[in-house]
This record gives C-alpha cells, sequence and structure tokens, in this order.
C-alpha cells in the first residue's frame, strides 16, 4: 500500500491500522515523494489525500502514476467534497472517491476491496497480453476466481477461529505443545481443505495465513500458556514477505513458536526454499514438517530442510498396533530423527493399543483424539 497524506497524524493513525491489518504501508507527505516510490515499486492500491503542499494535488499524482501503471486501484479522500472534484477523480481513473473523515471499518473495506480488483485488473491484462500473443485462446475457461468466492472468503474469514489440540508428552503426562487449527463457520468451507482451496483460487493465500497467524497471537494474549504453539503454513505462506517481519503477530512468540510444514504438497515451486526456512529458524521460530510419510519426499525433506521437528503422519498411526510393516516404519522414522536431533510426534492417535505401541516404539510426544480433541481454548488432556 501507499499511503499519500501530508496530515501527520491521520498518515499514522492510517498506517497504524492497515499493518494491524496485515499491510505493508509505505508512507508519502506529498505527490513528489509518492511518484518517486511510484517509479521505484509497484503497489497494490493507492490511498491519497486530493489536497497535498507542494503544487501537485491527489488529481495530478493520479495522471502521473498512470504513466507507469494502468492497473494500481487509486483511493482519493478529501476533507471538503466537490461535486467538480468527484468528477474529476472518476475522470482521471480513481477507483473511489471518500470524503473525511472515514471510519476504519470504512477504510478496511474500501483497501481490501481495491486490493482485490487491482490483482484482478493485473490478470486481465497479463491474459490479454498471452491471448494476444497467440499463447491462450480467448476461449479458455477462466481462472480467475467467481466475485462470489471473493465474498464467500470474506465471510468465512469473518467467522474464523481457532482450535487447540494438546501435544503431550507421554512419558512425563505433560501438555508439550498446542497445535493451533482454523475453523470456521460459513458453508461451505467449513473443512479446512475447501476455506484453503478457496483463497488459493482467489490467490488470497496471503490474507488467509495472515488471518491465522493474528488469530493465533490474539488467543495468545487472552489465555497465556507457556507451552509451544504449532501452527500450519501452507508452503506457499513461505513466499509471504509478512512472515519473516517484525509485523508477523507470531515474532513476539517466535521462540516457542514451531511452523509446520506439510509433506503432501510438492515443495519443487517455492524457490529458494531452504533459505527461506534457514531464515525463520534465524528468527527464532522452530520448523516442522506435518503429516510425514503421506507424501513421496520424506528422504528428501530430512536432508533438505533439516527440521526440528517432524509429525508422523496419521496414516502411519492408524492401526499401527496391529501392522507390522507400520511397526517398522514408524520404529525406523523414530530412530532415524533421533539420530539426527530431530523431535518425532504421532498424529491422530485414537486408541490405547495405538498410544502403547507408538510409546514401545520409543515415539513420547502424542497427539489425537485420545487425549483431547481441538477446542477453542487450551483444554485438558485425559491420561487415562
Ligand atoms: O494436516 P494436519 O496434520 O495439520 O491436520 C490435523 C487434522 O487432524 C486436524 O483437522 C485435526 O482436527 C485432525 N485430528 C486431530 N487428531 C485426530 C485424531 O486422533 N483422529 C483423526 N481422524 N483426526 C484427528
Ligand atoms: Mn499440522
Amino acid at each position: 500500500m501507499l499511503l499519500v497524506e501530508d496530515e501527520e497524524i491521520v498518515r499514522g493513525c492510517w498506517t497504524r491500522a492497515l499493518q494491524k491489518r496485515g499491510y505493508q504501508v509505505s508512507q508519502a507527505e506529498d505527490a513528489q515523494q509518492a511518484i518517486a516510490k511510484v517509479a521505484h515499486q509497484g503497489f497494490d492500491a493507492i490511498v491519497s489525500d486530493i489536497h497535498l503542499p507542494g503544487g501537485l494535488d491527489g488529481l495530478s499524482l493520479i495522471a502521473q502514476v498512470r504513466l507507469r501503471d494502468l492497473d494500481v486501484p487509486i483511493i482519493l479522500v478529501t476533507g471538503d467534497a466537490s461535486l467538480s472534484s468527484a468528477i474529476k477523480a472518476v475522470e482521471y481513473g480513481a477507483l473511489r472517491y471518500l470524503p473525511k473523515p472515514i471510519a476504519l471499518s470504512k477504510l478496511y473495506q474500501v483497501v481490501a476491496e481495491a486490493v482485490r480488483t487491482g490483482r484482478m485488473a493485473r490478470k486481465k491484462r497479463h491474459a490479454l497480453m498471452l491471448v494476444n500473443q497467440g499463447a491462450l485462446s480467448p476461449f479458455a475457461p477462466p481462472h480467475d476466481a467467481l466475485v462470489d468466492d471473493h465474498a464467500t472468503l470474506d465471510r468465512a474469514m469473518e467467522r474464523m477461529w481457532m482450535e487447540f489440540q494438546p501435544i503431550i508428552s507421554y512419558k512425563h503426562r505433560a501438555v508439550y505443545g498446542f497445535e493451533a487449527l482454523v475453523r470456521t463457520a460459513e458453508n461451505p468451507v467449513e473443512k479446512p481443505e475447501r476455506l484453503i482451496e478457496l483463497a488459493e483460487r482467489c490467490d488470497r493465500l496471503h490474507d488467509l495465513g495472515r488471518a491465522i497467524r493474528r488469530s493465533v497471537a490474539d488467543t495468545l494474549d487472552r489465555a497465556p500458556t507457556d507451552a509451544a504453539i504449532f501452527v500450519n503454513l501452507h508452503p506457499r505462506d513461505l513466499l509471504d514477505e509478512m512472515l519473516y517481519r517484525p509485523e508477523n503477530p507470531l515474532f513476539a512468540h517466535a521462540h516457542r513458536t514451531v511452523l509446520e510444514i506439510t509433506e503432501r504438497v510438492a515443495l519443487e515451486n517455492i524457490p529458494d526454499i531452504k533459505r527461506r526456512v534457514d531464515l525463520l529458524r534465524k528468527l527464532g521460530y522452530r520448523v516442522a514438517i506435518d503429516d510425514l510419510g503421506a507424501g513421496y519426499s520424506v528422504l528428501a525433506m530430512f536432508a533438505d530442510l533439516e527440521p526440528d521437528v517432524v509429525k508422523l503422519d496419521m496414516s502411519l498411526v492408524r492401526d499401527v498396533d496391529s501392522s507390522p510393516t507400520k511397526q517398522k516404519v514408524v520404529g525406523a522414522l523414530v530412530a532415524l530423527t533421533k539420530e539426527l536431533g530431530i523431535e518425532v510426534i504421532s498424529e491422530g492417535v485414537e486408541t490405547a493399543s495405538e498410544r502403547d505401541m507408538l510409546v514401545g516404539l520409543t515415539c513420547d510426544l502424542l497427539q489425537g483424539y485420545l487425549f483431547a480433541r481441538p477446542c477453542p481454548t487450551f483444554s485438558a488432556v485425559r491420561w487415562s
């Protein structure tokens, strides 16, 4: 976001408000500064006052910006709205024209809409370019999410909460940590997999990931616990620069946050994944490989990512007590993790027999319905 506003108090207030919502905000005091910034960097949206000091107003700013970027949505705000300036704003290609004072809720809504509109416009322009180059048939099915999808995702994120499931040390009869799991009441995306698919389709995985991290941090503020907190990352979250910044709401909890990256999804498309994972570790986070055994790159992931923790997929845990093959696989993975100094957790433990077999195979850290279901608070554990 680029925010152009000469009133320092307004600028500071809006910047903080938008940063809290996960936006990266760049500030300019006048049109000259704004133009210099646009020349160096692309923005997802620009919010600008119409009246600016130094000879160039918000309308001239739009004209300058359009020379460089045809798509970035621009929202103009003004303390003295007039019909003629509103008409000009529209003529110059402003997306919205807002009279001050602006409620923060309105600002959030307008900025979110602008970012979506801008991304859609970029995609359309890109698609058009491909069509013109003959790379795409104009009759190919549209890849963009439907407007309805965006509305569903907005509602799903408004009706979203986190649940927490204990991870326990059986030997110590103690809670080792909690895994945070996202939940929403919005039909038809109640299942987390559906919610994530929807965010993928809308190209808004980063919005969802940021909202999840914010929500986990809020819960930690409300219900303090010293336990480790396990948070699932979509592999593409690794590409969100906000993940690595102090503005990440989990940053203050990094020392006890374990970021889980699933083995189910191919990680080949994440450039320099190793560097990114190392950076997270430098920031104090630990990194876990989730669902180990469900994908196809178990050993490669060990070698490439050098995780701090691995979580054995529940397909290995289910009926482990009656399957000699699963016992061998789990036994070998536990031995391997020990040798490499990696913690190992078995997920999805449902029966006492599974528990006893896993403990016998020297896997002490366990998670599953047998001990506790996920729930909105840091809940108690059934030990027997
Ligand atoms: O992919 P990941 O391992 O993060 O997903 C964990 C999912 O497994 C959560 O949706 C959680 O509700 C579910 N879960 C947790 N414990 C159990 C269990 O003991 N059995 C089953 N079937 N599911 C579980
Ligand atoms: Mn997980």
